[in-house]
């Protein structure tokens, strides 16, 4: 009878085990046979209703029957996370042979493009780059260059006051006068950067964009070394074939000075879209440093004199990319941006 139904249980329990497909339904398995309650269990405290010659023979059998069910629980499991391996193995495989992913890799923004262009030519001249300070005092942004305290530059409509002395700078000539203070001489050197007007934004002005200004002070410097220079800078930057001219023109910090414009580099000089119509581009402001300016820096005027320019760099980048809107190089909109 005992025997028998131990055989039972071994044979219900092998073939439940068999087509078990999970871990957790062979624990349920195990919890069923061997657990506090389970089928085999119950038999164990069946045994003191076993003769007590049979119960060594019962005994032994439950302990076979009990070592059985273990053994296949635990070969099935090992199985199983043997199969459940290889399946996750198969699952992360790398392809090595797939094409890589490509890094992206963004690029210099048109501005600085223009800016490097700009600097190379001059410090390919000798001249050095020189920054300063975006925020400043009224005496090196207005008072030191000529500008006096009623010149209409000085409005407040113009120009942004952070108080009554200082103020974001709307020129970058203020670091040039920092550097003739020093007293070094002589100065070949440029000064890029940022500035500021109170301007509104359309597409070709921004209360704020960069500009390039250049200064010379040496004895001996005069109006035909400004004239060699600039048209130079003007070959390199659009062309050996470029011509220039100057039309005069007035800013308070130079005397004489002058425009200049150049040929247009798409058209030569006959006249297109580009230079509309007129054959000439306006390029940059210049002229010889004003006596004022360079005896407020403690630079004798009868023993040197200087020249100075300033570039837009927005207008150079505008005019080299041909872009016809200012707002574009600050949208930062990379469908635009990666055109250059
Ligand atoms: C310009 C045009 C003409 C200029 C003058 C000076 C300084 F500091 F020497 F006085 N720096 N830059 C200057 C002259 C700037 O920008 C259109």
């Amino acid at each position: 009878m005992m025997k028998e139904k131990l055989q039972s249980i071994r044979e219900k329990a092998l073939a439940q085990i068999n087509s078990s497909d999970s871990l957790e339904k062979l624990n349920e398995i195990r919890v069923a046979y061997l657990g506090k309650k389970g089928e085999l269990t119950e038999v164990l405290k069946g045994m003191k209703d076993v003769a007590a010659e049979e119960r060594p023979v019962v005994g032994q059998l439950v302990n076979d029957t009990r070592t059985a069910i273990e053994e296949m629980l635990e070969a099935t499991r090992n199985k199983m996370a043997k199969k459940m391996r290889e399946v996750q193995m198969e699952r992360e495989v790398i392809d090595v042979t797939l094409p890589a992913k490509k890094n992206l890799i963004g690029h210099s923004h048109p501005n600085t493009v223009a800016l490097e262009t700009v600097e190379n030519i001059f410090v390919g001249m000798g001249y050095e780059v020189v920054e300063g300070p975006e925020v400043e005092y009224d005496y090196y942004n207005f008072e030191a260059l000529n500008i006096p305290a009623n010149h209409p530059a000085k409005d407040e409509q113009d120009t942004f006051y952070i108080n009554s002395e200082i103020l974001l700078r709307t020129q970058t000539s203020s670091t040039q006068i920092h550097e003739m203070e020093k007293g070094r001489l002589p100065i070949r050197m440029i000064a890029p950067g940022r500035v500021y007007r109170s301007d509104e934004v359309d597409a070709t002005h921004s209360p704020c964009f960069h500009q390039v200004e250049g200064l010379v002070v040496d004895k001996n410097i005069t109006f035909a070394d400004l004239k060699g220079t600039l048209a130079e800078f003007a070959r390199e930057l659009f062309g050996p074939e470029t011509k220039v001219k100057f039309r005069p023109h007035h800013f308070p910090f130079t005397e004489p000075s002058a425009e200049m414009d150049v040929t247009c580099f798409k058209c030569g000089g006959k006249g297109c879209r580009m230079c509309k119509g007129s054959g000439w581009i306006e390029i940059l402001g210049c002229g010889m440093v004003h006596p004022n300016v360079l005896r407020k820096c403690n630079i004798d005027p009868e023993e040197y004199t200087g020249f100075a320019f300033g570039v837009g760099l927005e207008r150079i980048a505008l005019l080299k990319y041909e872009i016809d809107d200012m707002r574009l190089l600050y949208e930062n909109d990379a469908r635009f941006l990666k055109q250059f």
